[in-house]
């Protein structure tokens, strides 16, 4: 006879629904009748939880015993969604499970909606990591993520009369199920004081930092599990707690409020996650949050390294630290003083660790989100690590200069102080400096960065240089959240083969023409819009019909570069054709917004507003929406995500060239059968170039042109007067149409665009009109449509996270995978 199931264990359905029940009663305290449904969650993240364990330990084990190379994925951002629904994927066991919620009575459904994102990022950097994280797991490569457990992460975002609304966000105040804090695993950071320099009794030079604040990071794991592997890798982000001999040595001399300050101020550094797109100037706990989670990762990482390996020396073969943006790059000064000053090492050999340990993802071109802090801040806060950034600065230009006589402008530039206004640390020069490797994030973008940003140091070391373009995961964005069109493609794709290899996508190109498999596969999008409609009737009141209408959905972070003000004024120009012809006969289409705004600006708060101004307009007037609707989409994160993108026919990607360094939600668009209208920009190229040019909508200038027509002068004020209807849409902006007869409301956008338009708006704004009219007479052939919606699916393969993590693994961390079996 079989030996029973464990039930902590076992993945029958006698053995789920048993283990629900007890971890309903021995966790929670609760039993059916009287349960909330948190409980009901609580209790099935437990029961999914415990059988992720055993392979958890495993994993740790044979890691640990095997001495395996390991990952390190420095980011200050996880922006991770749901993962009860995603770790039942990726356990195998979303059928059984849901059978045993049918027949304990319990509403699967409602028990997946009441988890809590952990929104621990603002949008596609920390997505990324996310997506990486999985990824890692599922190639099985051994990997630890670190970062910050923020309290607060990204504000949610209520609209209130047209307006984006911050609202805290407060994820672990009903507990997170999915963690383990690991209270013995603790280290000190410190901050502040001064340092001391002295010689050893063998003469070197020893510096002592003497800190006058301590913190200390406490470790909470969560186990990432990858699909249908043993491997469960790591992800410990770090929570801010004031150190309890610091809280008696206060307590000692009596000052009770004293004491009580200081674990307030130690607590606040994990508190928080900063919304991007703000300047950084003066953000002092941000630079705080940024050494905190580096000096826990990195001395966590020399405490592994000591207790498996041992010596130091051999640090760079057991790790590779991938820094994700410049957050983490102070990692750099950090590794260094740990090796010197604790572990008694010279310069040198400390230097040849560092450098061989880190590598460095750029995530952006714009020059406001390159990271810059100010000498000043530095000196008070790290002033060790100032004097580590000194010294490697004194011998990198030194290098500079053997290599180009007598070029001190090129020196000025390659600097990693900016000596140009108050004196500045160039974070971006500093994670360069550091690291063997430089990678951006998809072709046109790795390419820009040699030609720009990163010129010089291109120049000095091109093979330090490379590309990996980004991924996203297909079990969280297809497996997950389009369940129907999974099914439809295992059917012709081998049952979970493609799952674990995109690149199965491919069977689906031989039947795209098969009039029986575009019929399902409009069925399973037709069921797709009808679940978003229902949801967005039910959270916001817009009804939209999904049999009709196009949905042509902009969903990612509000920024002027992404141009969501070139979607409304496409909107605002077929609102005109249609006020002026009744009777156009055009394709209805559902315009579909989402994104949140940085707090603070204030143009894209704007846009918010613009886009919802429009909508109650359009919605309400009965000439217009049997045609067109427009529906902003509150709150956009992971889980609202997961509805939108397998419902869009149209996925907008439509920046001005040369400034989305990737996107990563063009690809989520495109893997669940939305065709895009794009511009030559990030991964658009990519995406194009696999689907066929003949299946992708593209418009606008090229990043080449755009240089071109930047250096000549480019002024959007011809544009305005040199198109009626161009002129004629953004008058109506300012008309008081949309604003109940205030003129004033929208004037500071529409005036940036005619005397500005930073972003050349108005230098696109024919070509994408007219590719909008291409795109509605294509709609109207539904066999066409279908067949490029299937195209784009089959061949969406090169975009998975995971060709992604073996770029890297092969071309930059040179690591191999480490099997862990079931
Ligand atoms: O690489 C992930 C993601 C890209 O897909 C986006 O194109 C890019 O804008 C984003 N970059 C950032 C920059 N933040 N900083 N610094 O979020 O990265």
């Amino acid at each position: 006879a079989a030996t029973p199931e464990h039930t902590r264990t076992g993945m029958s359905k006698a053995s789920l629904k048993q283990a629900y029940i007890d971890n309903l009663f021995y966790i929670q305290g609760r039993f059916r009748e009287v349960a909330t449904p948190h409980d009901l969650y609580m209790a099935a993240a437990f029961t999914v939880r415990d059988r992720m364990l055993d392979r958890w330990v495993k994993s740790a084990q044979v890691y640990k015993t095997s001495h395996a190379r390991t990952v390190c994925y420095l980011s200050a951002e996880y922006l991770l969604g749901p993962h009860l629904a995603n770790n039942l994927v990726n356990l195998g066991i979303s059928e059984v499970a849901r059978r045993a919620g049918e027949e304990l009575d319990l509403d699967f459904e409602a028990i997946l909606e009441e988890e809590e994102e952990p929104g621990l990022g603002n949008g596609g950097l920390g997505r990324l990591a996310a997506c990486y994280m999985d990824s890692l797991a599922t190639v099985q490569i051994p990997a630890i993520g670190y970062g910050i457990r923020y309290e607060f992460g990204i504000f949610d975002q209520d609209i209130q009369n047209g307006w984006q609304v911050e609202r805290s966000d407060t994820w672990l105040r009903n507990g997170n199920p999915w963690e383990i804090p690991r209270p013995k695993i603790s280290f000190p950071v410190r901050y502040g004081g001064h340092t001391e320099h002295s010689r050893d009794q063998a003469g070197r030079s020893r510096v002592r930092w003497v800190a006058d604040m301590v913190v200390s990071g406490v470790a909470f794991d969560t186990p990432v599990l990858g699909y249908g592997v043993g491997n469960v890798n790591l992800l410990r982000l770090w929570k801010a707690e004031a150190p309890e001999s610091f809280d008696f040595q206060v307590f000692n001399v009596g000052d009770y409020y004293g004491a009580v300050h200081a674990k307030i101020e130690a607590e606040t550094i994990s508190k928080v996650l900063y919304p991007n797109d703000e300047p950084e100037a003066g953000k002092e706990l941000r630079l705080k949050q940024q050494y905190f989670f580096v000096s826990c990762s990195i001395q966590d990482m020399i405490r592994l390294h000591l207790n498996t390996v041992g010596p130091l020396e051999t640090f760079h073969e057991k790790f590779v630290a991938q820094l994700n943006d410049t957050h983490p790059a102070i990692a750099v000064a950090e590794l260094m003083r740990l090796l010197m000053d604790d572990h008694a090492m010279p310069w040198d050999a400390a230097w040849d660790i560092t450098r061989n340990t880190f590598c460095y993802t750029n995530h952006t071109l714009l020059p406001e989100a390159l990271e810059t802090w100010s000498v000043a801040l530095f000196e008070r806060l790290l002033p060790r690590h100032l004097e580590i950034i000194y010294e490697i600065n004194r011998r990198f230009l030194d290098t500079v200069r053997v290599r180009y006589l007598g070029d001190e402008a090129r020196v000025a530039r390659m600097s990693l102080i900016d000596e140009t206004g108050g004196r500045r640390i160039r974070m971006a020069h500093l994670a360069v400096v550091g690291s063997r490797a430089v990678n951006g994030v998809a072709a046109l973008h790795s390419e820009l960065i040699k030609t720009t940003i990163l010129k010089d140091f291109y120049e000095m070391s091109p093979e330090r240089f490379h590309n990996v373009t980004n991924g996203v995961t297909p079990r969280r964005f297809i497996v997950v959240s389009n369940p129907r069109l999974a099914e439809l493609i295992t059917e012709f794709c081998g049952h979970d083969r493609w799952i674990r290899d995109l690149d199965c996508l491919r069977d689906l190109e031989e039947h795209a023409e098969d009039p029986a498999l575009q019929a399902r596969w409009r069925e399973v999008k037709t069921a797709a819009k009808q679940d978003l409609a229902l949801w967005l009737s039910q959270h916001g009141g817009v009804v939209l019909d999904p049999q009709t209408m196009m949905f042509d959905i902009q969903a990612k972070r509000m920024h002027e570069y992404k141009r969501q003000h070139l979607n409304v004024l496409h909107i605002i120009r077929v609102y005109q054709r249609l006020k002026q012809n009744p009777n156009l006969g055009m394709v209805p289409r559902a315009f579909i917004f989402g994104g949140k705004a940085a707090p603070g600006y204030y143009m894209a708060k704007l846009m918010i507003k613009l886009i919802n101004s429009v909508a109650e307009v359009i919605n309400n007037d009965p000439q217009v929406n049997g045609f067109i609707r427009v529906a902003f989409m509150a709150d956009f994160n992971v889980k609202n995500g997961q509805r939108l993108y397998p419902a869009a026919d149209l996925s907008e990607q439509i920046s001005l060239a040369g400034k989305e360094a990737s996107g990563t939600g063009n690809m989520k668009f495109s893997m669940n059968g939305a065709l895009t209208v794009g511009t030559l920009d990030g991964a658009n190229i990519e995406i194009r170039d696999e689907v066929g040019a003949e299946n992708f909508f593209l418009f606008g200038m090229t990043a080449e042109e755009v240089r071109r027509k930047q250096a000549e002068g480019y002024r959007p004020w011809d544009y305005y007067h040199g198109d009626d209807e161009l002129r004629s849409d953004i008058d109506l902006v300012t008309s008081g149409l949309f604003s109940h007869g205030d003129t004033n409301l929208f004037r500071p956008l529409a005036d940036h665009l005619i005397n500005q338009d930073p972003f050349m708006v108005l230098a696109d704004y024919r070509a994408y009109l007219n590719c909008q009219d291409r795109i509605s007479e294509v709609y109207d052939r539904p066999a066409e449509w279908d067949r490029m919606s299937i195209l784009n699916v089959a061949r969406m393969g090169k975009f998975s996270s995971d060709r992604s993590i073996r770029d890297y693994a092969e071309r930059i961390w040179g690591i191999e995978p480490k099997p862990i079996g079931i």
